[in-house]
This record gives structure tokens, C-alpha cells and sequence, in this order.
């Protein structure tokens, strides 16, 4: 073996540890990596914009925005990168890493713990800790409108009444001029609750099934 391929082998390893994945298929998602970097070191918003399994999702946006966000790495920090190396690719795709027979009751606490964190980063898309109703009015009007089947005055009264009920479910002792700054994680994990989306949470949009992705560390 080479220098070379030594050095790969050694940060293949640390990847491992880092994410999860298994070396197979760290070398899969490498390979889909510089197939869409076209060969380069960094990805860029537009090698993802380029990808046409993803055209008709409706949150595209938010999913291309979420492998440029800081805090799916981390590390502590915040804000947006302007392009991705294979590390921070790969650590945004271990978030849908689903479990296996093997994950311990523990793992899968923090796994799910992390999935939750990573769908609440996506629409805290200021960073603030809170989404607001702002914040969630954009989702919802994205989500409902693209369809052309629903107007935007009717997906925002949608948005209103959604946030207002989770609003109401998450603090029931409310006063009725309280002001509803938004959705913390506590809160976002309290709504959440009792909903199985460990296995759920999936992408098929690199030509990898994340579902059959079914990794051990050994
Ligand atoms: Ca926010």
C-alpha cells in the first residue's frame, strides 16, 4: 500500500468513528462525492441544484441549505459554508443513518436525538434556537403552494393555525396576550414525540438508498 492510500485508509477510519459508516460504504459515498464535485475537492450549492432526482421535492431548498449549515457538523460553530469537503458531506448524510438491530437503546436515543436536531436546524434557518412563525410560514407556504393548488393566503392561515395549536400543546398555561416567540428544540421534540422517524428519515436522491444503508461500526 502506498503513502497515499495509507493516509486514505487512516481518514476512512476516522470517518468511520466520526459518523458510523462502514469503510464499503464511506468508499460509495466517496465515489457519488466526485461524481458530483465533477472530480473537485469541495461541493458548491449548484452541483446539488444539478441534481434532477431532487427538482420536484418540495423542500429542496431546505436540503441543499442543509448540508452548507455549520451546525449539521458539529462542531459548535454557526452560519453557512460556501462549499463542502467529503467530511461535511459525510456528516450531513450520517443524519440519515438509520438504525440497526445492533444500535443500542442508548445509540438510538442519540441518533434520533440528532435526526430531530438536524430537521429543527433546517427550519431555524437563522439560527436563533426558535422557529418562529416567520420561519415556519416560509416552509409551509413552500410546501403548499408549489403544488399551485393552494393559494399563499390560504397556506399562511394554515401556517397561523398550525403554529397556534403548537403553540397551545407546548405551553397550555399560556396567557392570552402572551406572545409565542416560536418553537424551541424542547418544544420541537415534545411535538415530535412517540413519532418513529429513526428509519424513516431517508434520501435517495445520490443514488444511494440510505435505507439499505443499514451500517455497524464493526
Ligand atoms: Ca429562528
Amino acid at each position: 500500500m502506498g503513502a497515499a492510500q495509507t493516509r486514505a485508509a487512516h481518514s476512512y477510519q476516522d470517518l468511520s468513528h466520526k459518523t458510523g459508516f462502514s469503510l464499503e460504504q464511506i468508499h460509495i459515498l466517496h465515489k457519488r462525492f466526485k461524481k458530483l464535485s465533477g472530480e473537485s475537492e469541495t461541493i458548491s450549492r449548484e452541483n446539488l441544484n444539478n441534481i434532477t432526482a431532487l427538482a420536484d421535492n418540495p423542500i429542496r431548498k431546505q436540503i441543499i441549505e442543509a448540508f452548507f449549515d455549520k451546525r449539521n457538523q458539529h462542531n459548535g460553530e454557526v452560519g453557512a459554508y460556501e462549499e463542502i469537503g467529503f467530511d461535511e458531506f459525510l456528516m450531513v448524510m450520517s443524519h440519515f443513518r438509520p438504525p440497526t438491530l445492533k444500535t443500542s437503546v442508548d445509540e438510538k436515543t442519540a441518533m434520533r436525538k440528532e435526526k430531530l436536531r438536524f430537521l429543527f436546524n433546517m427550519h431555524d434557518t437563522d439560527s436563533d434556537g426558535k422557529i418562529t412563525l416567520e420561519e415556519y410560514r416560509k416552509v409551509v407556504e413552500e410546501l403548499l403552494s408549489r403544488s399551485g393548488a393552494i393559494g399563499l393566503e390560504a397556506a399562511r392561515a394554515i401556517a397561523d393555525a398550525a403554529m397556534l395549536e403548537v403553540a397551545s400543546t407546548s405551553m397550555p398555561d399560556m396567557p392570552a396576550d402572551y406572545f409565542y416567540e416560536g418553537i424551541t428544540f424542547e418544544h420541537f421534540e415534545l411535538i415530535l414525540n412517540g413519532l418513529e422517524m429513526e428509519s424513516r428519515m431517508h434520501i435517495r436522491f445520490l443514488d444511494v438508498d440510505t435505507v439499505t444503508m443499514r451500517c455497524d461500526r464493526n
